[in-house]
């Protein structure tokens, strides 16, 4: 390069520094953009109906809500709004909770506040003397807020706002993230840097991302966080930390957000100085009642606590011959008093258990239905194994009728490509969501099993294990945001449709443009299966690399738990492949009610994306379309990798619709999940073609590398493994 060129350059710089730090300011506003309405059209109307905005109450969400309509309009619409004291102009924006209406207003919306319960919200056109205004209102502030959110997302997305009648209300009552950050700053199973929370700079140091990651929640819906990780460190629990919780709590109240923690079992030994944490000794139980009042002193709203008890190495109540129940009920009657409750987890599988790893959780909870203390909730996961790219519903849905049990979805990508493959997650949870227990019939969906209404709870549950830390964008791709975002739209209401979701989340994140948004939503719904077919098709699970999990690793088989080795789960050998959980197997598909029992237990009607979950197959078996079992499996592999590459050439063409950042920013993103979507494939298909013998069908593309060459491969530093 010569001088000239060089000195252009730096002429440049400052432009390209400001360019750089505006798109980055975009990545980290999420899908509370607030960019200005293109169509003037649009605007005009928007701007007839918006002249002033009138906030009644003086608490601080009322505040927070009235900033962020003020925030967002004069940025969607440069409409400089004024808060005013009283509607004297026409087409005033009202907002404000039941208490705060005159009782003539209050009296007019009674059907629908009746309709709502107190975290729903109203939106609705009025009169007042012959005046046309907008109310936004509910039983209360937060209502207000959430009401808030929902006005400006009519703006975001380009929806008219003449005779509004909006009346919406949240199906499930705690819809909460688990964050599983360690308090050395590291976040277990977290791709998108480090944790948010700056404990050695709290409590005096609020940062602005709190503030930024409770509007984010509020908008959507989320109104509980577990800080802390549930492999748990029970220093959380004393005073130096319970100070710092006490800041972020207190920034969190105002947006809705209650803060949880997880409780390490063995806190009264560890900071208590006791000899045992036996839920039977007094001394304990005092302990806890005691850590539980010091807590409420602090934060009078605290939601609870966090439990993984006797899984994957964490103390609990077995460790003295105790039981879940016995272990769950102590903490309960410390936290029942201040209205806390317990989220109890289900997650447990032990290596001195020959039997099935998929059955063991049921085995151990289902005799316990309907021992729990009324304010504890059983979370269980999705599925019984482990967050896999497709797993059935958990067979403890609908299994016990006496307990509230909660759904716990991995938001963040353990088993999905880390933070560097688009996977549109809602699709998954969907599809768990809508599954049918048949408990008590048909459409007795695990919607209704989690949103209390199949068997009549007031405690609902609802997790996602956050996706979020410190990088810039929140989540590493700029696409995993929309994961954070239809996980708390889905908590809210389980039987949103996930194409409705990622439409929103596109209109609001990057454009309105149909260009845009009709093809990368086509991408995001297909996404999802593409992950499933390049890492896991046909009911494959648990095939990746030891400890990281990132990457395959179907031949690991030395670890010393049986059930952690990938060819516990695969079963491939000169017979065939997969794992029988049928009748003359594991018997695992008796742990679903009859009909569906049935259905998986049969070859012939288990659906084919289970087929491998649940029957071992031999190579030649032959798959609905005629295909075998292991041509079908080579043609899948090449599939997912076909999609990777589609959605490569798709997002190739978005460049006028997005900016240049993380235009660039997905398109690198997508290249590289296409790299590891073959790495996957042909990793896989050498190491089974050892089993099956046979050549690779037509249409899949040779392997890039030998066998070796991929068992050799190791990734000591890979992120999320601590
Ligand atoms: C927090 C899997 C993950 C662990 C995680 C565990 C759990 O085993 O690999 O990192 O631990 O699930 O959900 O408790």
């Amino acid at each position: 390069m010569n001088r000239i060129s060089y000195k252009y350059i730096l002429l440049l710089f400052p432009f390209l520094m400001i360019s750089i730090t505006l798109s980055a300011q975009e990545d980290y506003k999420l899908w509370l953009q607030y960019a200005k309405v293109s169509d003037s059209k649009l605007v005009s109307d928007y701007n007839s109906n918006i002249n002033g905005i009138v906030a009644l109450g003086n608490s601080e969400t009322i505040r927070v809500a009235s900033k962020e309509l003020q925030l967002g309009l004069s940025s969607l619409l440069d409409n400089t709004t004024v808060i005013q004291q009283n509607i004297e102009a026409e087409n005033v924006l009202i907002l404000g909770s039941k208490t705060s209406l005159n009782e003539a207003i209050s009296k007019s919306l009674n059907k629908e506040f009746e309709q709502i319960n107190n975290e729903g919200y109203i939106i609705k056109t009025i009169q007042i003397k012959n005046k046309n205004h907008i109310l936004i209102t509910a039983k209360t502030d937060i209502g207000v807020l959430y009401g808030v959110f929902n006005f400006l997302k009519l703006i975001q997305t380009n929806k008219s706002v003449e005779n509004l009648n909006i009346v919406d209300a949240p199906k499930i009552d705690i819809r909460i993230l688990n964050h599983w950050d360690n308090l050395n700053g590291t976040v277990e199973r977290g791709y998108s840097g480090s944790s948010l929370w700056n404990w050695q700079k709290l409590p005096d140091f609020i940062d602005q991302r709190y503030i930024d990651y409770a509007r984010a929640n509020a908008s959507i819906g989320i109104n509980g966080t577990v800080l802390n990780n549930v492999n748990a460190n029970a220093l959380i629990l004393t005073p130096l930390y319970l100070n710092k919780v006490e800041a972020l709590a207190n920034t969190f109240r105002p947006y809705g957000i209650k803060v949880y923690l997880t409780a390490r079992f063995s806190a009264p030994i560890e900071i208590g100085g006791l000899k045992t944490a036996d839920p039977y000794d007094a001394a304990v139980q005092q302990w806890w009642k005691d850590k539980v009042a010091e807590i409420y002193t602090r934060i009078p709203d605290f939601g609870g606590f966090l439990v993984k008890a006797n899984s994957e190495g964490q103390p609990g109540p077995q460790n003295y011959g105790r039981n879940h129940v016995d272990g769950a009920n102590m903490l309960a009657d410390a936290l029942a008093p201040f209205g806390g409750i317990v989220m109890w987890r289900a997650f447990v599988y032990s290596e001195h258990d020959v039997n099935d790893r998929a059955k063991q959780a049921y085995s151990e909870f289902v005799p316990y239905d309907g021992k729990f203390r009324d304010n504890v909730i059983v979370q269980v996961k999705n599925g019984a194994i482990d967050f896999q790219p497709r797993e059935p519903f958990h067979p403890m849905f609908g299994a016990m009728p006496k307990t509230p049990l909660m759904m716990e979805f991995q938001i963040t990508q353990e088993y999905l490509g880390f933070s560097t493959h688009l996977v549109y997650l809602p699709k998954l949870y969907q599809e768990v969501l809508d599954s049918d227990t048949y408990t008590k019939g048909k459409g007795s969906t695990v919607a209704k099993v989690i949103d209390g209404s199949l068997d009549n709870h007031k405690l609902t549950g609802i997790a996602g294990v956050a996706n979020i830390g410190s990088d810039i964008n929140w989540t590493g791709h700029p696409f995993a945001q929309a994961n954070w975002y239809g996980f708390g739209r889905l908590a809210w209401n389980p039987n949103l449709d996930s194409e409705v979701i990622a439409e929103e989340w596109l209109r609001m994140t990057f454009s309105n443009d149909l260009n845009f948004v009709n093809p990368i939503k086509e991408m995001m719904l297909k996404s999802r299966e593409a992950v499933v077919n390049y890492m896991t098709p046909l009911g494959l699970h648990h095939i990746m690399d030891t400890g990281h999990h990132y990457g395959p690793g179907p031949w690991v088989s030395n670890l010393s738990r049986p059930e952690w080795n990938p060819v516990y789960y695969h079963k491939a050998d000169k017979n065939g492949i997969g794992f029988d959980r049928s009748k003359t197997g594991s018997n695992a598909t008796s742990q679903y009610t009859p009909d569906v029992a049935k259905i998986f237990d049969d070859v012939k009607t288990c659906p084919e994306e289970y087929l491998l979950w649940f029957h071992h197959l031999p190579w030649d078996y032959k798959l609905k379309n005629g295909q075998t079992i292991w041509d079908g499996i080579a043609l899948k592999y090449q599939k997912g990798v076909d999609e990777v590459a589609t959605m490569n050439t798709t997002w190739d063409k978005m460049n006028p619709y997005v900016d240049e950042q993380r235009f660039r920013e997905v398109q690198m993103l997508l290249k590289i999940q296409l790299k590891e979507a073959k790495w996957w494939r042909d990793a896989c298909l050498l190491y089974f073609q050892q089993f099956s013998g046979k050549e690779l069908p037509k249409g899949v593309e040779n392997p890039t590398q030998t066998l070796e060459y991929f068992e050799t491969l190791k990734f000591p530093f890979a992120p999320g493994n601590n």
